[in-house]
């Protein structure tokens, strides 16, 4: 048992946002080891996404992974979760204590190089509940991550660099008020892996 589990966390100043930045989470394996496992193991999987109608490939691979029911729903498609693997189901419970909140799945996202990107969103699915807390585990390249205010202009976005081994915890009214988005960039990159447990709540 970890008996000093944290080593630094801080709080994010964000106007109606809750944001905690764990630098250096105790993952129980080293950050970059833990990057070639999760390279090596994962069924990665490229997914679509309809936009205007037309049919485009995502810029990055993903998996899902989680208990029975707890479905992922994307682009009209309804995605049964992978057993949990022990690595994945023990970072689980790693990040439940961290975040003090229950996960039921987890999302992987592998960004392959600095044309890999997600696109601003904010995660506010129905399943997520109205206030979701979602631990977020960064892995290998520390890309930049953006949050843009949804409603407000004269708030200035944030940029955060999210480094190996970091975990950032997003809850409150975190999706309500802000977006996010994990830009793609000019400057060549290895690879990035991201983490995001999620309690989906049963459909009804
Ligand atoms: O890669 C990241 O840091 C963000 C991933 C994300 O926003 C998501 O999976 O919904
Ligand atoms: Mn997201």
């Amino acid at each position: 048992m970890d008996l000093f589990p944290e080593t630094s966390s801080e709080v994010i100043n964000a106007p109606g946002a809750s944001l905690v930045l764990h630098r250096a989470a105790a993952l129980g394996v080293a950050s970059d080891a833990l990057l070639e496992e999760l390279l090596r193991d994962t069924p990665w999987r490229s997914g679509d996404v309809v936009l205007f109608g037309k049919r485009y490939r995502q810029p990055r691979l993903f998996a899902w992974y989680g208990d029975p029911g707890a479905s992922y729903r994307y682009s009209g498609t309804t995605l049964e979760p992978l057993p949990w693997t022990a690595r994945l189901d023990d970072l689980r419970r790693r990040m439940e204590r961290i975040a003090g909140a229950p996960f039921n799945s987890v999302l992987l996202n592998y960004y392959r190089d600095q044309q890999d990107a997600m696109g601003l969103h904010a995660d506010d699915e129905p399943e997520l509940g109205d206030s979701p807390v979602i631990a977020s585990l960064s892995l290998g390249e520390p890309r930049p991550f953006r949050l843009k205010h949804r409603h407000d202009k004269a708030i200035r976005p944030l940029k955060l660099p999210l480094p190996p081994g970091s975990v950032l915890v997003m809850a409150g009214n975190t999706q309500a008020n802000w977006k996010h988005e994990l830009p793609r960039q000019a400057r060549p990159c290895g690879p990035r892996v991201n983490l995001t447990f999620r309690y989906i709540y049963p459909a009804r």
